[in-house]
């Protein structure tokens, strides 16, 4: 039987232009993706965008266009984004689609028919910024005084007819949900947030809005949109033929992960799981929330003019030493900053130095010394099977990371192997054996070459670019990397090699001027 796992992103807003944040979150699903089709998994991951609601119609109107016109070319802009980071998505949904407006509604149906939905009035604090209901004791002082939303949002006061959610009457299930299910909320210490917010008690969530029309309409009561956390949250069950259970991709649900900014933990660990046990749908294996990039330092926002587009970072720096960075950088689950000089260090040190010059020098030697051709596996010494045994298990380790989703750590074993071929290079001197022992010399450039084909093809998730041009060098064809499975087969000796070339050079900054 195909094991099957299915990842999501957030579906990102299409008030603006996509940015680095965004760029993270999907870059770490991919990761995650990717890994997973190595492995032989089913793989379906989805991403996409939320387009309704009342932030984007704002944001369509100070551009002078409408909504829909403005949520098409933001969507555009976001798949440009992804084309060009490289995220090997399944499926891309928007909110705006007819497939996604229909499985909505269904969901809607079936809350109200299961008898979670009745028609009120609310009255409360909105911070639009956020699009999320505030208590008033959740409020904060802002810089001028007055009450802003704890995430500093601007709030106001809502006072409308509305369609509620019985979200109070899940406090016990979700919190029985937590305790018999820990790993449902990672890392730990959100999930302590998340248990004490709902130990407070849960008020019954607003779940439509009658002061503005971009959103779904509310089935048999049109004057009525839907809150737009509910259809966006709707669009996991969407994209697999909701609520069509023969389709095909219904056999993916539920989701294995969802990756969610910390900004969005409380949607996604608190509405999400009740909106499905009230709809009598299986719950997700895990919802992931990682923590915040910083910029050079500060806090990135469109006011202070520092927002940053990954394209530009990729046209600067190369596309996999960004990719490499933002999941080097941050320990996944922390927060970190971004900055110019980092991104340089991450990329010398560990990229050209560790990596690079190991690949190069094991590489200029095999062309050199062995006429261009892989030589045959030998004798092995101890420290030869050493190497090769801990390469060996690398997959493996990763694996039971990537599951925990500590990519970091990952990449760190990775970092630990790299190093250790380093050490073995330089203590065996292989550039010395070709005159005293030249069969030795072969044996030690077959271990290298050997170690460096699983490094290559455990970093694909995380730099499939580099990673390809690497696997081509060291002579493994399309079918020897694809799968972790491969690697269980050597290479044949004697297989010409092309001639190597550096893949991470580098980076100089250029002069001032
Ligand atoms: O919240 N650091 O969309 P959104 C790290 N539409 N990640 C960041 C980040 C930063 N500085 N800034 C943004 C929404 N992100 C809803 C989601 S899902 C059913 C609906 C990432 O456009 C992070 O993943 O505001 C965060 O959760 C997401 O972008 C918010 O994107």
């Amino acid at each position: 039987m195909t094991r099957r796992y299915y990842v999501t992103t957030p579906i990102y807003y299409v008030n603006g232009a996509p940015h680095i944040g965004h760029a993270y979150t999907s870059v770490a699903a991919d990761v995650i993706a990717r890994f997973k089709r190595l492995a032989g998994f089913d793989v379906f991951f989805l991403t996409g965008t939320d387009e309704h609601g009342q932030k984007v119609e704002q944001a369509a109107e100070a551009k002078g266009m409408q909504p829909q016109a403005f949520a098409d070319a933001v969507a555009t802009d976001f798949r440009d984004m992804y084309d060009t980071m490289d995220i090997s998505y399944d499926d891309f949904i928007r909110t705006t689609e007819p497939r996604h407006v229909q499985a909505a509604q269904a969901l809607w149906k079936k809350l109200e028919e299961n008898g979670h939905i009745y028609l009120g009035a609310y009255e409360g604090w909105y911070a639009t910024r956020d699009e999320c209901f505030y208590g008033e004791e959740e409020l904060i002082d802002g810089p001028d005084g007055r009450k802003v939303a704890p995430t500093g949002a601007a709030v106001e006061w809502v006072k409308e007819p509305s369609y509620f959610f019985n979200l109070s009457k899940f406090g016990d299930r979700l919190l029985e949900l937590y305790e018999t299910r820990p790993g449902f909320i990672e890392p730990a210490s959100r999930r302590n947030e998340v248990k004490s917010f709902v130990k407070q008690g849960l008020r019954d969530l607003s779940v439509s809005r009658t002061s503005f029309n971009w959103g779904i309409p509310v089935p048999g009561d049109p004057k009525h949109v839907m809150y737009v956390w509910v259809d966006a949250l709707a669009n996991y069950l969407s994209a697999v033929g909701y609520p069509d259970e023969t389709a095909a991709r219904w056999a993916f649900w539920p989701p294995n992960l969802h990756l969610v900014g910390k900004d969005i933990l409380r949607f996604h660990a608190i509405y999400w799981p009740a909106l499905l046990m009230a709809a009598d749908l299986p719950l997700p294996e895990r919802v992931f929330s990682h923590g915040w990039w910083t910029i050079e330092g500060q806090k990135m926002s469109k006011s202070l003019g520092n927002v940053v587009d990954p394209r530009d970072l990729v046209k600067t720096f190369g596309l996999d030493a960004i990719r490499f960075f933002l999941m080097r950088e941050m320990p996944f689950g922390g927060d970190s900053d971004l900055s110019r000089r980092a991104i340089i260090t991450r990329m010398n040190v560990e990229l050209a130095n560790d990596l690079g010059n190991l690949a190069q020098r094991t590489l200029s030697q095999v062309a050199r010394n062995c006429d261009g051709k892989l030589p045959a596996q030998g004798k092995q010494t101890d420290e030869d099977r050493e190497l090769l045994a801990t390469a060996s298990l690398l997959p493996d380790i990763m694996h039971q990371q990537i599951d925990r989703q500590a990519l970091t750590d990952a990449l760190e074993e990775v970092w630990k192997l790299i190093r250790a071929c380093n050490s073995y290079i330089d203590h065996q001197a292989p550039w010395k054996l070709k005159k005293t022992d030249p069969q030795r010399m072969a044996d030690v450039l077959r271990v290298l070459t050997d170690a460096l084909r699983i490094i290559a093809t455990v970093l694909q998730p995380y730099m499939p670019g580099s990673m390809d041009r690497m696997l081509i060098q060291l002579g493994v064809e399309e079918g020897e990397r694809s799968t972790f499975a491969a690697l269980d087969v050597p290479l044949p000796a004697g297989r010409v090699l092309p001639k190597p070339e550096g893949v991470f050079p580098r980076y100089e900054e250029p002069e001032a001027s």
